[in-house]
């Protein structure tokens, strides 16, 4: 069985980043690592990746073949794929079987809302390949400093949970340039925690577009406002983890509830052997060989990482070693 996170999201919200930090993470803390770029439009990848669209097709190929533009050439690529699984089987089942996959995913958006051969493509790998996947939804925070944006955004990550009916988790990216946008009109966890939408309202209402409150269309906009709020609300899905990829403490907070999200926390460790790992730090019920396992094992590692204290400044000597916990650099 194989686990791993699909990684969705906007243009430009840092999808592929954001796998290339997993992967050094994960790789620092003992997992092997498969990364799947299934975005043909990547040209320049900062990560390695194990299995690349690109060898089946690219965007340009398409573009000229077809007399497409990048949106078409794009959805294209997607259909392609989704009628040539084979070959993607083919790739993901020459994998040793404890690898972890992290597929770095397109960012149009349309492919996590209502586009067919993304679902289908989905589908197969979670059920036909029983892969265990967690969804990863990263979105800008930039969309935090703006009520239209912020409900967009809450909008879509809704719209790709049901979509795709995988364990979600979204992530605000890029947190680090929060404080360029100028002081939030809430505080922190009315974004993360995706609270009383109502409260939105009249900030949104304020924001018409140059609509007079007087013209019929005001009123329409109103209505709609508080219709979608009130969908969202109704559902009772959606809530962020901030994330700044730079940040370990941060990456090691979101890995573990991915991890939890797909059961890998749970039921494997890089070695093949079973183990569980629940809330604690310590392991209570083992002899002497398994306690050193759950000592030596990802998981506590991971725990390890999430309990470190803000104290403990990282000098960063290169972008895998800051991932690496410091318990066990010195042991
Ligand atoms: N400051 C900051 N920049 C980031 C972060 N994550 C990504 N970026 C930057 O955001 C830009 C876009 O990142 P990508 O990882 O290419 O985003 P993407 O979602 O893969 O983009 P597409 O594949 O084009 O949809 C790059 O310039 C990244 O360096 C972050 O956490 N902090
Ligand atoms: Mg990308």
């Amino acid at each position: 069985m194989n686990f791993g996170q699909l990684v969705i999201g906007p243009p430009g919200s840092g999808k592929t980043t954001y796998c290339h930090a997993m992967q050094q993470m994960l790789e620092a803390n003992g997992r092997r690592v498969c990364v799947v770029n299934l975005d043909p439009a990547n040209d320049a990848l900062p990560y390695r990746a194990t299995i690349d669209v690109s060898d089946l097709i690219t965007m340009e190929e398409v573009m000229d073949a077809m007399q497409l533009g990048p949106n078409g050439g794009l959805l294209y690529c997607v259909d392609y794929l989704e009628k040539n699984l084979a070959w993607l089987k083919k790739r993901i089942k020459e994998q040793p079987a404890d690898s972890y996959f992290l597929f770095d995913l397109p960012g149009q958006v349309e492919l996590y809302t209502h586009h067919a051969s993304m679902k289908k493509i989905v589908t197969k790998l979670t059920q036909a390949w029983r892969m265990k996947l967690t969804c990863v939804h990263l979105v800008d925070s930039h969309h935090c400093s703006d009520s239209s944006k912020f409900l967009s955004v809450v909008l879509l990550s809704l719209c790709s949970m049901t979509q795709f009916e995988l364990p979600h988790v979204n992530l605000l990216s890029k947190l680090d340039l929060m404080e360029q946008y100028g002081e939030l009109e809430f505080g922190m966890d009315f974004y993360t925690d995706v609270m009383d939408l109502s409260y939105l309202l009249p900030r949104l209402n304020r924001q018409q577009g140059g609509v007079s409150a007087s013209h019929p269309l005001s009123q329409k906009f109103h209505k709609l406002n508080a219709a979608i709020a009130e969908l969202i609300e109704s559902y009772n899905l959606v809530s962020f983890l901030p994330l700044d990829v730079r940040n370990r403490e941060m990456m090691a907070a979101a890995l573990q509830v991915i991890d939890k999200a797909n059961g890998c926390i749970y039921v494997t460790n890089p070695n093949g052997s079973s183990s569980s790992s629940g809330s604690s730090g310590s392991s209570s019920n083992g002899t002497g060989a398994s306690q050193s396992n759950a000592q030596d094992s990802w998981q506590q590692r991971l725990l390890n990482m999430v309990h470190k204290t803000q104290q403990d400044e990282m000098p960063i000597m290169d972008i895998q070693e800051k991932y690496i916990p410091r318990t066990t650099k010195d042991t």
